[in-house]
């Protein structure tokens, strides 16, 4: 006679994430236009980027590329939000577009970055229309004789 034995057990397991994704940019090329007059810390754009990892794996935050170390920018960004914003004075004048990579890191081991752009084109304000206005002050003059008196 023969007997079937069985059991059944349940196993467990946790499925631990691995960074293994790379940032990514919704926008591949972000593309803004500021007049040159706009104000000091405005808001000019936030950069957005994804990343399918989990935890810190997957928390992502924005910085300079190192390529613009030692480029005194009129922006910053901040890195929790990838916010961009303007921290002086634009003149069209002097420069009418700005090419800026944006590197977008996770926070994982190994970490993970990519690059995110961000081209600013400033407008021109025609500044002249607010210059000040002088009234015509060429007066007639006339001529005095050698000693200053009137001929
Ligand atoms: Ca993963
Ligand atoms: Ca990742
Ligand atoms: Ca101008």
């Amino acid at each position: 006679m023969n007997t079937m034995y069985s059991s059944t057990s349940t196993l467990h397991i946790d499925v631990l994430d691995v960074n293994d994704n790379a940032p990514r940019c919704v926008v591949r090329s972000h593309v803004v236009h500021v007049a040159e007059k706009w104000a000091n810390n405005a808001l000019l754009t936030c950069m957005v980027a994804v990343d399918d990892d989990d935890g810190d794996n997957g928390r992502v935050t924005f910085g300079w590329d190192v390529s613009h170390r030692n480029e005194q920018l009129p922006f910053r960004i901040t890195p929790s939000t990838g916010c961009v914003w303007l921290t002086g004075l634009l003149d069209y004048e002097t420069r009418t577009t700005y090419n800026l990579s944006v590197e977008v890191s996770d926070s994982g081991r190994p970490q993970f970055s990519s690059i995110c752009n961000l081209v600013v084109h400033v407008h021109d304000v025609n500044e002249n229309m607010y210059a000040p206005q002088f009234d015509t002050f060429a007066k007639e003059m006339k001529v005095y004789g050698r000693h200053g008196a009137p001929p």
